[in-house]
Formats: C-alpha cells, structure tokens, sequence
C-alpha cells in the first residue's frame, strides 16, 4: 500500500531552500521540455517542464506546467528513471526507479521507489512538493535519487479513479527526457553532421557543416526519432588561423585555395538543445 504524504500550497519553493536557481529556458522562450497542448483528453493537460538544478547542493527542480491541474481527481505523476537505463526499474513505467504521484485538489502527495519487485515508500527528508492550477513543482536532492547526477524523466496525468482510457497526459509522447546537473539539461553525448561537399572541404571551395541529430542517453522510446539542435554555430581554424564563416551559425566555410591542401581544418560545432549547450570538435582534411 502506498502511502501519501501533505503537500504546501503555493509555498515559497525557491526561496525557501535558499538556493540560487536559473532555469534554463528554450530557445524558443517556453518550457524547456515542451509537450503539445489538447493532447490529454479530459485529463489536465501538461504543457512542459522546465528543471533547474544546483550542481553544488545536487537539488533538482522539476517545473511542471500543467492546464487544469487542481482539477477534482487530477493526479500528476513525473516517473524519474535514475540510472539512465529503461531496461532496469519499473519495466511497466518505462524502467522507473523513483516516481512521485502528486494531487493537487487533495494537497497530497506520494514518492516511492522500485525495490525490484514493487513500490515501496523511500527517504523524502530533502523533497519539497507544491501545486497551483498552473502545475507542481517538485524539488529533491540527488541524495534521494541514489545519488546520481543525471536521470530520464516524464510527466502524466490521469483521472484518480477514473474509467475513460483517453483521459490521459504523456510528456513527451513517447519515451522519456534527460536531465544531467552538470550540463543544465540532455547529456548530449554526440552530434551527428552532413556535410557539402560530402566527402569534406576542397582547397578553394565554400565549405557547409550541418549538425542534423544529436546523440542522446537511451530513453526508451518506442519510436526513435533522432532529436535535431534548436540552433549551432561553427568555430573553425586551418593551420592555426580563424576561418571565416558566414551562413546559418557561420557553418559555410571559406576554405582559401593556395596552400590548404592536406591540412587540416578543425572545427568546433556548438549545438543547443532543451537548454543544454554543448561544442564536438571535427577534424577535416583539405583535399
Ligand atoms: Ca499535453
Ligand atoms: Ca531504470
């Protein structure tokens, strides 16, 4: 039996545990995590979720914007997978370790987690859980997550009790996110390029690097879809000099004609995505 503890309403979070906290925003100025609205039926309807995270204290922040979400009955739940890994955990929750299940008409809330076997009630000395109509803010250290520093999340919602299969929130649609403390937001792992020409820079001719896919943690998406970068920029130097660039993020290269050939072009593409920022150098050589 799981068991559900009170939660404050319209507590003073931040500042209350004395930690300075930026959000990382999207590049686009809304939540971080983004999930489409209308998509949850006559369950409240999750529009996105913004961490924020204190590399020092290890406290994590989990903003969840939520329509409706004081609804009779409306219960949100974010499903933290904290060893990165959806084949260990909860496998009927997308390999869930921790999960938090919050009512916010009721002002409870529960937190429990996988033993292996089942759900059970675990330490909660550092979470603090509150709820408005516009959503839940839950706040817990790494401490209580098994220390790690880097988790797959999701949110839902669903009607406490209720019958209509339809009446149900999943964000993201499919999968999970990924938050890493030191990086602010997805641990990208690596970025994936196309380049023109494809066989890399010619001595005399403009030089295009693309980033098309990052490389992220595995999420346990059905359906994989490769994510793309909200935006990248190129720095890149031949025989120790800058080059110029000029294009989308300075990624068209002008590669000089006279003595390049041979040498190597070094590139450093830095790529944003879901507040994270991240630079992958790539090494070329002029033909
Ligand atoms: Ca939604
Ligand atoms: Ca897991």
């Amino acid at each position: 039996m799981r068991s559900t503890r009170n939660i404050t309403k319209f507590a003073a979070l931040v500042a209350g545990l004395g930690l300075i906290l930026i959000p990382a925003a999207s590049s686009q100025g809304g939540p971080q995590y983004p999930d489409k609205a209308g998509d949850s039926g006559a369950a409240a309807d999750i529009t996105g979720v913004t961490v924020a995270g204190d590399k020092g204290s290890g406290q994590m922040i989990f903003q969840i914007g939520v329509t409706n979400a004081e609804a009779a009955n409306a219960v949100i739940e974010l499903d933290i997978d904290s060893d990165v890994n959806p084949a260990t955990g909860d496998a009927s929750n997308n390999g869930a370790d921790y999960i938090f299940q919050v009512h916010p008409s009721e002002h409870v809330y529960g937190f429990w987690h996988w033993n292996g076997s089942d759900w059970v009630n675990t330490a909660y000395g550092t979470v603090h859980v509150n709820a408005s109509g516009n959503g839940v803010t839950i706040s817990v250290n790494k401490s209580e997550l098994g220390g790690v520093s880097e988790v797959n999340f999701a949110a839902y919602t669903f009607v406490h009790g209720g019958t209509d299969p339809s009446a149900f929130d999943s964000a993201p649609d499919d999968g999970a996110w990924n938050y890493f403390l030191d990086a602010g937001g997805p641990d990208i792992k690596g970025v994936m390029l196309q380049t023109t020409p494809t066989y890399g820079p010619k001595a005399g001719k403009p030089f295009v690097v693309t980033p098309i896919g990052l490389k992220l943690p595995p999420d346990g998406a059905i359906i994989s879809v490769l994510p793309h970068p909200e935006s990248y920029t190129c720095q890149a130097t031949l025989k120790g000099r800058a080059v110029a660039g000029t294009g989308i993020g300075g990624c068209t290269l002008r590669i000089a004609k006279k003595k390049t050939r041979g040498k190597t072009l070094n590139v450093v593409v830095t790529v944003t995505y879901e507040g994270a920022t991240k630079s992958v150098p790539f090494p070329f050589v002029v033909s």
